[in-house]
């Protein structure tokens, strides 16, 4: 394979501006998805959905906490995050103004794990920084797509008819690749009877870590079907068995849950854990992993594709701005507001054109006006921290 150009983004430490950040919003909204999502770890029908903003001379900077409600993905959950937040994180970047991306995940640092909750408060710190040097948070970090392809992620169906219909919709919409949940019980039959139906296009699957090396014969059934990817066959927390799952595949293993830090990355590299990696900002701490896996990835020709965890518009919007780098190779789980709810909490909404693809906004900062009145309308809770009743 040919290297890549050389990268020209912007380093880290560059991304700075002093800002005093005088208050820090906590928010859940509740959002009902259009339908049930299951996966290997269950199925939810609602997302409680985790909005944190951040206010400094008079702008207000959105981030989104991805963690789910039940620690099955992550350890994390709204709650946990809630509390890391609120009396850890908040705190750190109250006491005295920030100077910059790289000062906030110093601060950070001293907490250990939480990355959701670091991730989220991170993304609200940078839509401020993006709306105060009047940059869009593509431009902000270095992106440089207009647009950027997507796909969808399939939960697994009551049916298999249920399923079929879901694909050819999603298609019909322009998606440029089709990622089923799979589980055991729910595998390689589905996945060839999608195959043989479809047999030209982008398909991959996810098994959010339902598997062990034990099953290594039964997943190579999988490895004649031509998938773009097996995503997370394996726990968690392993990287040495899905190197030995890989060395005896052909099919490229995605790693989603176990890659948690830019060094985890670098050993799954290392050992041929791997051959794809999916990049989710809450996963790994926030946008400056982020950017140093894309970074790491680049240099090695691996490709990244940016996951998601059904965000509002607001976890989406960021998703978009990552996705615009020029590693993201590979289609990403950035799907229309539609794909997941009746109502999202942006205007305009997420749209996926004809063609498979999402706009990456060019005005400063997120590029999607919030719907005040809506997220009010959903709102389950709410608090906040002061910088006045922090500072000593
Ligand atoms: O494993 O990628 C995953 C959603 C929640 C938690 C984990 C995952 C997912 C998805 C959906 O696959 C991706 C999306 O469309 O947001
Ligand atoms: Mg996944």
């Amino acid at each position: 394979m040919q290297a890549h150009a050389e990268l020209t983004r912007r380093p880290l430490d560059l991304i700075s501006e002093s800002s005093a950040i005088e208050k820090i919003e906590m928010r859940t909204i509740r959002l009902p998805l259009n339908e049930p999502f299951e996966t290997s770890f269950g199925s939810i029908d609602s997302r409680l959905i985790f909005l944190v903003s951040v206010e400094a001379n008079g702008l207000i900077g959105w981030g989104e906490v991805v963690a789910a409600e039940e620690p099955r993905y992550s350890y994390e959950t709204v709650g946990t995050a809630w509390h890391v937040i609120r009396d850890y994180l908040s705190p750190a970047i109250l006491t005295r103004p920030l100077t910059g991306l790289l000062d906030l995940s110093t601060r950070f640092a001293s907490v250990r794990g939480h990355n959701m909750a670091k991730a989220g408060l991170e993304l609200a710190y940078v839509d401020l920084l993006a709306q105060s040097t009047g940059q869009s948070l593509s431009q902000l970090i270095g992106g440089t797509r207009f647009s950027i392809p997507v796909g969808v992620s399939l939960g697994i169906q009551p049916t298999l008819p249920s399923l079929l219909e879901r694909i050819e919709r999603y298609l019909s919409l322009g998606y440029r690749r089709i990622k089923l949940k799979i589980k055991p019980g729910w595998d390689i039959d589905v996945v060839r009877v999608a195959r043989t139906r479809y047999p030209k296009i982008l398909l991959s699957v996810d098994a959010n870590c339902a598997y062990t090396i034990a099953d290594k014969e039964h997943l190579r059934a999988l490895d004649d079907l031509e998938l773009l990817m097996i995503e997370q066959p394996l726990s968690n927390d392993d990287l040495i068995d899905h190197a030995t799952l890989q060395s005896s595949l052909k099919t490229p293993i995605c790693l989603d849950e176990s890659i948690t830090s830019p060094a985890r990355a670098k050993q799954a590299l290392d050992i041929g854990s791997c051959q794809i990696i999916n990049i989710k900002i809450g996963r790994v701490g926030g946008y400056s992993q982020a950017l140093t896996i894309h970074d790491l990835c680049y240099e090695r020709n691996i490709p990244v594709w940016c996951g998601g965890m059904l965000e509002s518009g607001i976890g989406r919007a960021h998703n978009i701005a990552l996705a615009s780098l020029p590693g993201f190779s590979l289609p990403g789980d950035i799907s229309a507001s539609s794909r997941y709810f009746a109502r999202d909490v942006i205007v305009p909404e997420v749209t996926v054109d004809a063609d498979g693809l999402v706009n990456v906004p060019q005005a400063p900062g997120l590029g999607f006006e919030m719907d005040l009145d809506y997220i009010k309308s959903k709102t389950v809770s709410v608090d906040s921290v002061l910088a006045k009743d922090i500072k000593l």
